[in-house]
């Protein structure tokens, strides 16, 4: 796996945990860096999953219908992909975290179950999941069972129909519940906290502008910059199984030292 740079520096850190830790809402959105260290893959980038294939060749309904059979293959890949990984520390971090906040939203773009699997609850998945499979003509949404992957594109058990994946494509609509739902925390936010995505997509990139618009403090933890970092009021240059812990912590610490009514606890080497 690449050796991603850390550079989160104890005063962005400092910063960022002062901005948490005076907040009581908070939207977390993530995208698929938040696994990277998990061992799944991103899409973009020179080892991402759309390396070598046309994003819209895999990831469209107009690809599915020309061949069914080779967009499974390819999600096929990926579903085996994801029953073999762990959350990482980043994950459990964002759970920890949720919990300190009497109102948190955590909104996924990744398709992966990581997030449950960690502990957080109520996960909004923008672009849905992977766990899951639609059936193209009597439209049910059932869970994916292993013996569905012997046959692709497998055949719907109610009425023989092709089942798909049960994920977002381009040109599709986004699940009206969880991104109105997505929308509404972006507007209510104090703070919307932004990991692990390139801000490339649409409308999920507009959550984190949302929350601006409304005067919410955006931090981002990222080891690249992406088209939301000069909007941010910290960007966090690290990634997130590495800084999502400590600020975690620090953001513990400073509303135990807060409740006690004490001095900021030292941040001399966060
Ligand atoms: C729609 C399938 C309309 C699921 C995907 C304006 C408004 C509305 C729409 C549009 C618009 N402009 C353009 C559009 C159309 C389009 C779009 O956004 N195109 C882009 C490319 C310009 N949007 C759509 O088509 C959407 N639908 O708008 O429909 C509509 C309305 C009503 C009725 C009908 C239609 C649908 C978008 C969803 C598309 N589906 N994939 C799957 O296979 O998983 S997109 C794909 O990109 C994934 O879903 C993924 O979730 C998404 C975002 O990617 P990222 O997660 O950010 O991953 P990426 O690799 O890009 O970046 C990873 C980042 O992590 C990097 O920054 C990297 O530095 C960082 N990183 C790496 N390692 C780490 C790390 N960070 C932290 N820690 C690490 N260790
Ligand atoms: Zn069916």
């Amino acid at each position: 796996m690449d050796v991603l740079p850390r550079l989160a520096t104890g005063s962005d850190l400092h910063a960022a945990a002062e901005l948490l830790a005076g907040a009581e809402t908070l939207l977390i959105l993530t995208g698929s860096g938040m696994s990277r260290e998990s061992g799944l893959p991103t899409f973009r980038g020179p080892e991402g999953l759309w390396r070598g294939v046309k994003p819209e060749d895999v990831a469209s309904i107009d690809a599915f219908r020309r061949d069914p059979k080779w967009v499974w293959e390819w999600y096929r890949e990926r579903i085996l992909a994801h029953r073999n990984v762990e959350p990482n520390p980043g994950h459990r971090a964002v759970a920890r975290l949720q919990k300190q906040f009497g109102r948190s939203t955590l909104a996924t773009q990744n398709v992966d179950v990581l997030h449950e699997r960690a502990g957080s609850k109520g996960v909004l998945h923008l672009h849905g999941q992977l766990n899951f499979v639609r059936c193209m003509s009597c439209t049910r949404r059932l869970p994916l069972e292993p013996v569905l992957l012997e046959t692709l594109p497998p055949p719907c058990p109610a009425c023989a129909g092709i089942l798909r994946p049960d994920v977002v494509w381009f040109g599709e609509a986004l699940p009206e519940g969880p991104f109105q739902e997505a929308v509404a925390a972006a507007h209510a936010c104090d703070v919307a906290l932004v990991v692990g995505t390139s801000n490339l997509v649409y409308p999920a990139a507009m959550l984190p502008q949302f929350a601006k618009q409304e005067g919410a403090a955006v931090i981002e933890v990222n080891p690249e910059s992406t088209p939301l970092t000069p909007d941010a009021d910290v960007a966090l240059a690290g990634t997130a199984a590495d800084v999502l812990p400590t600020l975690e912590r620090l953001v513990a610490d400073l509303r135990r030292t807060r409740r006690r009514g004490g001095a900021r606890p030292g941040f001399a080497n966060a």
